[in-house]
């Protein structure tokens, strides 16, 4: 039990984290956000057999799913989403027209989807801007949490073939691309979120799942931040089913890249 030293503890740590960090500077979709929509993706296309990265600024991933309603930790879903629930191993109940679940149960279910399908999670991880090269997205420009906000430290690059958006209210990747007028027409000024409407708002997060600009995909919250949908407040079989939308969205226009061809 004692045949360690406290510096052993620190070295398997660097070394495991070095890999893990390395492995993720190149991948086939980068997402930004793991709240329910962004790790769905991440489960999602992982699964498809493509190298997918999932940067967190917070400390713990899941996103609003924690929080339930005033911070009670229970989510409402609708019954078009409990074939995810199910699939996912998370047990839920009828109440009255809806369903709800345990809120750590659902984002301890969805990170281990995510992480068992292949998809490498770095939490503590902020984007901070977006790499364009050609009219194409090309990477994610991210700093530590806090770091980057209140001290001169460069960020680090991770490059990707294309980046889903999935910071939920912020559309922090779509506001980056707006801010330099790069947004598709007709998507000159994000519009930001519309007052609640949640049966609205639930199903125009899947109905508007999009490309805002080549290799940049939105999900989720981001859908409704960027395209003027509908504020929903906490049910969440939307943003479960805006995950596996875009997933399958980008997957069909991103096909798994043949052994060899991906970049070095
Ligand atoms: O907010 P969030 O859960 O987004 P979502 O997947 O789901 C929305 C619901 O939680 C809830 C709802 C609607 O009323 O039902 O709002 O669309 O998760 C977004 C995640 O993105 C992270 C943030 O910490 C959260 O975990 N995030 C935001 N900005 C950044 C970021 C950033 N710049 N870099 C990295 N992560």
């Amino acid at each position: 039990m004692n045949s360690f030293e406290e510096t052993d503890v620190s070295q398997a740590i660097l070394e495991a984290y070095q890999a893990k960090f390395v492995e993720a500077l190149r991948s086939d979709v980068i997402i930004v956000g793991a709240g329910p929509s962004g790790l769905v993706a991440a489960w999602r296309l992982a699964e498809s057999g493509l190298r997918i990265v999932v940067l967190e600024k917070r400390l713990s991933p899941g996103g609003g799913i924690w929080g339930g309603s005033l911070g009670m930790n229970e989510v409402v879903v609708q019954k078009e989403a409990l074939g995810i629930l199910d699939e996912a191993g998370v047990r839920h109940q009828p109440s009255g027209r809806l369903f709800t679940a345990d809120a750590m149960e659902l984002a301890s279910a969805l990170c281990l989807k995510a992480l068992h399908a292949g998809a490498v999670l770095l939490n503590l991880m902020m984007a901070e801007d977006v790499c364009v090269r050609s009219g194409r997205m090309t990477g994610i420009v991210a700093n530590r949490s806090m770091l980057g906000e209140s001290l001169p430290i460069d960020p680090i690059v991770f490059s990707a073939r294309a980046a889903i958006d999935a910071t939920g209210h912020e559309a922090v990747l779509a506001n980056c691309l707006q801010r330099r007028g790069l947004l598709k027409e007709g998507l000159g000024r994000l519009p930001g979120e519309g007052p609640m409407d949640a049966p609205a708002g639930e199903q125009f997060v899947v109905d508007h799942v999009a490309e805002l600009f080549p290799g940049l995909w939105t999900t989720g919250m981001s859908v409704c931040a960027s395209q003027g949908g509908p504020r929903m407040g906490p049910i969440f079989g939307g943003m479960l089913m805006s995950g596996a939308r875009v997933a399958e969205q980008s997957a069909r226009v991103l096909p798994k890249a043949e052994e060899g061809s991906r970049p070095d």
